[in-house]
Parts: structure tokens; C-alpha cells; sequence
């Protein structure tokens, strides 16, 4: 091949790659600030006023009607935290038992009874789901720690007071792998700079938005029109020597590669987009 179109072709990729991945990166950064301000409503209306100025069908519409501010995202959910020495008084109060998550339990939406699922074994503390957009509804009642994912993205929230991500896996009621952002609700007492102890001890709850990857990159990549000229994957790098391909094909191709760096904002786990064209020259 001429030295001039190899060239030109390496460019072309590069720059269509890193733009994709720009465009990505920009669209979740922009849905986390989001979220993030979704966690300080509910700190400032239901844990900072007394009685709370939110419940589930206020939430349920604000979050429905601010949706069009948090693209990639397919819901948004408040856990409140429970130790088990509340969870009584919790229960009577909202008239349900706290249901422990039924791992790789992928049956269509409109099959789904929460009263099909297991009341949540006796534990320390817990994280039932109280609020949720309407897309996420199922997840109501559900205690968020019983899921290994979701546990470690709550436990690694309160304790650093950022915005933390879970590796890609199989969302409830999803047949896709999306990823989870939750940040932490503090009371107001929190000093700024409050130790992970200090954190732990005032977390009130977990505000967790949801991502499914494939169809919302998907979304994505089409509105760029280029889907004739190359093949986009979306890697979590996080473990060097094992990604996990979150988009795209499950390609072997060994044709040109443009390797975009992803920042996510979550400094504890890192990502790629991985483009290649579709024709060789
Ligand atoms: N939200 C939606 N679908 C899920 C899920 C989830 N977590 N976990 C598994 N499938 C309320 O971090 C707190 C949301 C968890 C937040």
C-alpha cells in the first residue's frame, strides 16, 4: 500500500476514534453532574427537611420530567441506609419487608412480582431501594448491599464521598451488561474534610443511576452516521490483562487499531474505546 494512504488512513482513524470517545466521555460526564445533583435534592428535601418534602411519586416525576439531563442513563434509584436494629420500625413504616436481590434474574419486566421475591436475610445493615424513576421501579424494596456489584459500589461511595462506578454486569431485568454510578447522602453534619469513618458513620442513603452500555452507545454512534466505515468497542480496562468488552462485536480482526483513552471520572477503574475500520484498504 502507497506510504501517503497508510498515513491518511491512520489519521482518518484516529480522529474519528477520538472524537467517538470524546463524545462518549463528554455525555457521561455530563449525566454524572447530574446525578451528583440528584443525591444533594434528596439531602436537602427529604433528609433536610422534616416531614421530608419527597416521596416515590414526587420523585418518580422530577426524575421522569429531568431525564432528557442525564443521556446513558436508563434510571436513577434512592437506597436509604438501615442497620438492622431500625429495620423493624422501617418495614412497618413502609408497609413491605426489605427483599434481598435474586442474582441473574433476567425475566422480562412485565413478569416481574416483588412480592415473588425473598424477604432479605438478617444482616448488619441494609440498603433497600425506597425511590426510583419509573424505568427502574423494579428495583423497589430491594436491598442494594445483597448484590455483590452494587455492595462494593455503596461501600466504596460513602466512604470517599465521590461519584463510583461498578464493573459492567447484567442489570435486573436487562439482557445487557450496563454499569452502575452511585454517589453517596450525607447528613449535613459532615465536615469537608470528613474521614472515610466520619463518612461512613453519617451516610443517610445511595443515589444510583444505571447505565446500559450497548443500547446507549448505540444511540450514540448513530447519530454519527459512521457505522458503514468502523467498528467501535467500548473495553473496562481495569484489570489490564483481562478487559471486559462492554460494546461491540467480539471481534479477532487484526486490521489497524486506534486506541481512545475513556475517562468516566472514576479515578478506581479505567476504560478504552477501541476502533478499527470496517473494509481493509
Ligand atoms: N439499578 C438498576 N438496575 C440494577 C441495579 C441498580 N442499582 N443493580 C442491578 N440492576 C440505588 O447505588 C444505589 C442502583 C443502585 C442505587
Amino acid at each position: 500500500m502507497n506510504k501517503n494512504t497508510i498515513v491518511w488512513r491512520t489519521e482518518m482513524l484516529a480522529n474519528m476514534c477520538d472524537e467517538r470517545a470524546r463524545m462518549l466521555q463528554d455525555q457521561f460526564n455530563v449525566s454524572m453532574n447530574h446525578v451528583h445533583a440528584l443525591a444533594i435534592l434528596v439531602s436537602t428535601f427529604h433528609h433536610g427537611k422534616k416531614p421530608s418534602a419527597i416521596d416515590q411519586k414526587t420523585f418518580a416525576e422530577y426524575t421522569e420530567r429531568t431525564a432528557f439531563e442525564r443521556p446513558l442513563t436508563s434510571g436513577v434509584a434512592y437506597a436509604s441506609k438501615v442497620l438492622h436494629s431500625d429495620r423493624e420500625k422501617f418495614e412497618k413504616m413502609h408497609g413491605w419487608t426489605i427483599k434481598k436481590m435474586k442474582e441473574e434474574d433476567h425475566s422480562a419486566v412485565h413478569d416481574y412480582i416483588p412480592e415473588k421475591l425473598d424477604p432479605s436475610p438478617l444482616k448488619d445493615e441494609y440498603a433497600p431501594v425506597i425511590f426510583s424513576q419509573e424505568t427502574v421501579s423494579h428495583i423497589v424494596s430491594i436491598d442494594m448491599m445483597s448484590g455483590k456489584e452494587d455492595r462494593e459500589n455503596i461501600l466504596r461511595a460513602r466512604a470517599s464521598g465521590k461519584g463510583v462506578l461498578t464493573p459492567p454486569f447484567k442489570l435486573l431485568k436487562s439482557n445487557h451488561l450496563g454499569v452502575v454510578l452511585t454517589f453517596a447522602v450525607y447528613n449535613t453534619k459532615l465536615p469537608v474534610d470528613a474521614t472515610p469513618e466520619q463518612r461512613i458513620e453519617a451516610t443517610e442513603g445511595y443515589l444510583g443511576a444505571s447505565y446500559d452500555v450497548p443500547s446507549l452507545v448505540e444511540k450514540l454512534l448513530h447519530q454519527l452516521a459512521s457505522k458503514q466505515t468502523i467498528v467501535v468497542n467500548v473495553f473496562d480496562t481495569t484489570n489490564e490483562s483481562a478487559p471486559i468488552n462492554m460494546y461491540g462485536p467480539n471481534a479477532t480482526d487484526t486490521g489497524l487499531l486506534h486506541i481512545s483513552n475513556l475517562e468516566f471520572g472514576d479515578p478506581y477503574r479505567r476504560h478504552q474505546m477501541h476502533c478499527r475500520f470496517k473494509q481493509k484498504p
